[in-house]
Order: structure tokens, then sequence, then C-alpha cells
């Protein structure tokens, strides 16, 4: 796992995206990100725009404030590509998870069978309900969510029960569903000076492999689907360490949402 990091290299996966792109324009891939508040949900959101776009973005609003949750609205974001038109996979950022507070797990089941509008305010204390306007009675495919997406802060993974409870509670939802799943760790610039100062330490860092672990053994993720990267959210250049990361948790990401999609259409076919 440490030599595989060490040696990516962005081209190549650069190259699959847009190889993606060129196969599948027709078959959009949903990405949800769910996690704890403040974890880096909209930031990496902004990231990923930045290494596909060449240029540093800030579309999804990411709050550089305070900790409390700022997200509050179902939002979709598109990514556009060098042909003036769209990526075929979209991010969906929603309410972060807090211990007694955030998107409710009801709501999220919802989101996962695109029941819920684009602008929707999630409220913590009372799900959507059906006769809302927000709610989606009939949902197209493209409604419903393919990979899940769980962002959590790499310096904050002493996550509450609580959280740990709805967590396991909607990724044996989307399992029904055949949703993909994986997990992003932000902020390993935070756990130790180290990896501030060079990132390739990433994997070769103990300290951050036992946070892996733990979060593996916590919420049911494997290792090699927990992805750890730095957000773009103060840089005014493009860092080639910092892109690697991206590219890696991203090419996963849509590798695993099309396996979910192949699985849909052949399902629909023979249905
Ligand atoms: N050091 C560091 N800070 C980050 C990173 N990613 C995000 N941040 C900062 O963390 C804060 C929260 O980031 P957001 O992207 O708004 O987090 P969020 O998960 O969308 O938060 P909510 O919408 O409130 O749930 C902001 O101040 C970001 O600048 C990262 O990889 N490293
Ligand atoms: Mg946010």
């Amino acid at each position: 796992m440490i030599y595989f990091f060490l040696t990516r290299d962005n081209e190549a996966d650069l190259k699959y995206v847009k190889n993606y792109e060129m196969q599948f324009k027709d078959r959009e891939l949903r990405i949800l990100l769910l996690g704890h508040e403040s974890a880096g949900k909209s930031s990496f959101i902004n990231s990923v725009q930045t290494v596909l776009t060449g240029r540093i973005y800030a579309l999804a609003s990411a709050d550089c404030s305070s900790d409390k949750m700022f997200t509050k609205e179902y939002k979709t974001y598109k990514v556009r590509n060098e042909y003036s038109s769209f990526y075929p996979f979209v991010f969906c950022d929603i309410m972060g998870m807090s211990e007694g507070g955030g998107v409710l797990e009801e709501d999220v089941k919802m989101v996962l069978r695109g029941h819920v509008k684009e602008g929707y305010k999630f409220d913590p204390a009372a799900p959507l309900d059906e006769d809302n306007e927000f709610y989606k009675r009939n949902p197209n495919p493209s409604d419903k969510v393919h990979v899940v997406v769980y962002v959590f802060a790499a310096d904050k993974l002493n996550i509450s029960e609580e959280v740990v409870q709805k967590i396991r509670s909607i990724r044996m939802d989307a399992s029904s569903l055949n949703i993909a799943q994986i997990a992003v760790l932000t902020k390993i610039d935070q756990l130790c000076p180290e990896m501030k100062e060079d990132l390739r330490n990433v994997y070769v860092l103990q300290q951050l492999k036992e946070k892996m672990e733990k979060f593996s053994a916590a919420v049911g993720i494997p290792m090699n689907c927990i992805f750890p990267v730095k957000n773009y959210h103060e840089e005014i250049d493009m860092k080639k360490d910092m892109n690697t990361l991206i590219f890696s948790a991203l090419r996963h990401i849509i590798h695993c949402g099309d396996d979910c999609n192949t699985l849909r259409h052949s399902h629909n076919e023979t249905l």
C-alpha cells in the first residue's frame, strides 16, 4: 500500500477520469458526501474541482470562520470539463452529522433514494415530510445516489457512539440499495507537523495508519476504501502531492460508483 501510493501517477488518474467521461457520458454518477460537521465535505468538492480544472476553486461554500454547521441545504455540484460541458458525475453536499443534532438518518436515507429536491433545507428536528414541496415522489434513476463518501477529519476521529450508530445504520441501508461506500479522511496536515511539511509521509506515518484502522473498525469500512487527503482550502497554487491524494480518492469513487451503476442498469434490463 505504501509503495502503491508513492508511485502513483496523477496523469494516469486524470486519464482514467477523462476516459470514463468519454465512455459513459449517459451514465451520470451521483456522489453523496456525508460526515461530521466541519469535516471538510464542501472543501473536498472544491478540491475535486481544483484538480480537474487545474485552478483553485471555491464553488462549494466551505466555512472558514467557525466550527458550527455551515452547509444546511441539499446542493448538487457539477464539474465543468475542457469541452464546456460537464463530467458525468455530480457531488451532493448536505448538512453535516453531529452529536445531538445535524442531518437526520431518515433524511439521509431519503437522499439515497432520490426523494430530496435540490435546495431543501435540512431540519435537525424533523425529517422531510412527504407533503413537503421538496419531497420528490417519483425520483429518476439519476436522482438516486451511486456512491456515499464518508468524510471525516483525521485529527478528530474519536467519533461519538451516537454518530457511529448513525453511520452503521446508513451503511446497512446503502448496502441494501447496492450503493458503493468509501471514506475520505481530510485534514491530514493537522495530524502532525511532519505531514504539514511533506504529504508524502502519508502512508508511512504510523499515527495515521493507526487512526485509519480504528476508524475502519468503528464504522466497518475496509482499509483499502479509506483515502487520506489534504483539501485545497488555503492554498493559492496547485500542489502535486495534494493532487495525488485527491486523484486517488476520486478515481476510486468513480470506479465504485460505476460498478453500482452497471449493476442497476443490468437489474433494470432483466426486470
Ligand atoms: N487544515 C485543513 N483544514 C481543512 C481541510 N479541509 C477543510 N478544512 C477547513 O475546515 C473547515 C470546515 O471545512 P468545510 O469544507 O466547510 O467542512 P464541511 O464538512 O462542509 O462543514 P459543514 O458544512 O459545516 O458540515 C474550513 O475552515 C476549512 O478551511 C484540510 O484538509 N486541512
Ligand atoms: Mg459544508
